[in-house]
């Protein structure tokens, strides 16, 4: 991959207007905009879009407060947008007919638009965006009218972060339509808040990557003490790499399985930082950054390393939870009230009300470990991305396969075709495979190459989806493995 893209600073959206030339997506921009056009009767006056995301390195950490590095990939979603004085009613439509066109009427300031959380309805990304904004223009009397037409190529609950991409590209819709003044950074810290009420309890991570994001580089992203984001450089290897995503194509959908999934990993690492914040003598927290930090200035490591921070904690706790009651399936309920101090009704009121979870057993001591090691490989991936040893690839590879395997083993979200796809890639040339994303189905990212590209997807269509989907169009199969470069965020397009 090339790396001489200058840095760009972008602070306000005045400057996110996108100035590069549509290049190949130029087609399906105008397609877009023909058929705004005979659906409405109107031209669109601008049209917004939001990329997907792949996370290289650090797996189920935003939401305990670590930072991450995932870079933005060419897959998006664009919404053509005409505005209309005459009322203050939303229309939308999708270009694919599987999502049925909605119409809703804005509710007034308080309550914007209601949400159904209950339903899994496409429209409700939308509508997320749509009130997390209009929540923020406290000044606005009464919103544009929306007429919108939207586009997706991010496949959905792929791990690639399609609902992101929604809710950032409606969340920018809404305030080019009315003319809000916000910046990338506000943008992003609404878009976060606002997907929660679709009813996942989700991370910052893949909304500072569909905004932030730059072409040729991957992300970092921080989120203590605030969302920050810094450009990554990938190093200059003899072979050039490469980034290959491979769809598993099993669906895990969080807005189903959440409540045995992803909401409850969220609430076993709150409850994990609760007890060992209590443990270690450290302020009451329930974030596992928090534990870390604190740990750190108790033990005098401010001047130690990242990593050495890392190891100290790692060996401090491997000593400190007790022995569970459940021969190492996990703590109950009661178990962690002991531990916490916090009584069983208090835990249930404070962590399962607004998402509920559905468990016998909490698993603090893997979580714990997965996210503390996961943490300390975004470190390692990033200094050897900026020192560029001679065996790079080799480095790079390890961390990601010990990425995978600690999702499987200790955070217990990759799943059988997971683990399928990532050994075919590792006895095909890929360096190092594992899941991206939230995991129990959805995509693996592979780095490999730039020349053993095609040698690695052919392996896969051959191991994996000639076996497993025989029946598999070729359209969907083109679909489905993805070589890409890292790609740009947000942006809004005028001139129509
Ligand atoms: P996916 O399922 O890929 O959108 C989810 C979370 C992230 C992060 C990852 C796991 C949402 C919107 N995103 O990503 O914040 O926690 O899982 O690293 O839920
Ligand atoms: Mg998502």
């Amino acid at each position: 991959m090339s790396n001489n893209v200058p840095v760009p600073t972008y602070e306000s959206l005045d400057k996110i207007y996108a100035t590069e030339a549509l290049g190949r997506q130029g087609p399906r921009y105008n397609a877009l905009v023909e058929k705004f056009t005979s659906l409405y009767g109107r031209k669109p006056n601008f049209i917004a879009r939001s990329p997907g995301r792949v996370n290289l390195i650090g797996e189920h950490i935003d939401y305990s407060g670590f930072g991450v590095l995932p870079m933005a990939i060419e897959r998006d979603v664009i919404i053509a947008v005409a505005t209309t004085d005459d009322d203050s009613k939303v229309r939308i439509a999708n270009i694919d007919p599987k999502y049925e066109p909605r119409e809703f009427d804005f509710e007034g300031k308080g309550t914007i638009v209601t949400i159904d959380s209950t339903k899994h309805e496409w429209s409700n990304y939308f509508k997320c965006g749509y009130k997390g904004m209009l929540e923020r223009a406290e000044n606005l009397e009464k919103p544009k009218g929306m007429y919108l037409l939207m586009d997706g190529t991010v496949p959905a609950g792929s791990g690639l972060s399609s609902s992101a991409a929604v809710v950032c590209t409606s969340a920018l819709a809404t305030i080019e339509a009315n003319k809000l003044q916000l910046t990338k950074q506000e943008l992003t810290e609404i878009a976060i808040v606002a997907e929660r009420n679709v009813g996942v309890n989700s991370g910052g991570m893949d909304q500072s990557a569909s905004v932030f994001s730059e072409q040729q580089y991957a992300l970092h992203v921080d989120f203590v003490p605030r969302l920050s984001t810094r450009l990554v450089r990938f190093p200059e290897t003899q072979p050039p790499m490469a980034f290959v995503i491979a769809n598993t194509l099993v669906t895990a959908d969080k807005f189903v399985s959440g409540p045995r999934n992803y909401n409850l990993r969220v609430v076993e690492v709150k409850m994990a930082a609760l007890f060992l914040s209590r443990a270690l003598g450290l302020p009451n927290t329930d974030s596992l950054k928090e534990v870390f930090d604190e740990f750190a200035k108790k033990e005098n490591l401010t001047n130690a390393s990242e990593l050495e921070k890392y190891d100290a904690l790692l060996e401090r706790v491997k000593t400190i939870f007790p022995k569970d009651s459940s021969n190492g399936q996990g703590y109950s309920l009661e178990e962690v009230s002991d531990m916490t101090g916090l009584p069983v009704q208090a835990l249930k009121e404070e962590y399962m009300t607004r998402f509920p979870v559905e468990t016998d057993y909490y698993r603090l001591v893997q979580r714990t470990h997965h996210v503390l090691t996961e943490a300390k490989r975004v470190v390692e991936f990033e200094e050897v991305c900026s020192e560029a040893p001679a065996n790079t690839l080799e480095i790079l590879g390890s961390i990601m396969n010990a990425s995978q395997e600690s999702c499987d083993k200790y955070f217990n979200c990759s799943c059988p075709e997971i683990d399928q796809v990532c050994e075919i890639a590792r006895k095909n040339g890929a360096y190092g495979a594992r899941l991206t994303g939230a995991g129990w189905g959805g995509c693996t990212v592979m780095l490999t190459t730039e020349s053993n590209v095609p040698t690695l997807i052919e392996a896969i269509k051959q191991g994996y989806y000639n076996q497993k989907f025989p029946d598999l169009s070729q359209e969907k199969l083109v679909d489905a493995v993805l070589s890409t470069q890292p790609g740009s965020g947000s942006a809004v397009f005028t001139g129509f």
